[in-house]
């Protein structure tokens, strides 16, 4: 845990925050700024910063967390598709360092490309 790493402290319990998802590595909870109804941010619990600092073994458990959530998530909220994506550090507008998933759920008609704005 990086404690001064906000994401770390949400995974600590230290900071509420609404989960939706927790196993041994993998910890997910609604964005609090919501792009969507149901915008969830899937993160490992281990502190990293990028997708390149994550171990394999972690970033598989990542994809595979990536991979039962997001139609649950859909599921979840009726949505009719996803976005599903990282900024992946600062200059592609990671504002978190600690490495996370959007999965922002998407309607038929909703209009605009959530991508553009998660990347500020
Ligand atoms: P980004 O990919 O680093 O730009 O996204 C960070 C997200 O983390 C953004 O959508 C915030 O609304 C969200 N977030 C959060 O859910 N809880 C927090 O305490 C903080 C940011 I700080």
């Amino acid at each position: 845990m990086a404690n001064d790493c906000i994401f770390c402290q949400i995974v600590a319990g230290d900071i509420p925050s609404k989960t939706v998802y927790e196993d041994d590595a993998v910890f997910a909870f609604l964005d609090v700024n919501p792009l969507a109804p149901g915008h969830t941010l899937v993160i490992p619990k281990n502190h990293h910063e990028t997708l390149s600092d994550v171990p394999e073994d972690t970033a598989s458990e990542l994809f595979s967390a990536l991979h039962r959530l997001t139609p649950a998530v859909e599921d979840a909220v009726d949505a009719d598709a996803s976005n599903v994506a990282f900024n992946n550090g600062e200059a592609a507008g990671q504002e978190v360092p600690h490495v996370h998933a959007h999965i922002i759920p998407r309607f038929d008609g909703d209009g605009g490309n959530p991508i553009h704005a998660i990347a500020g």
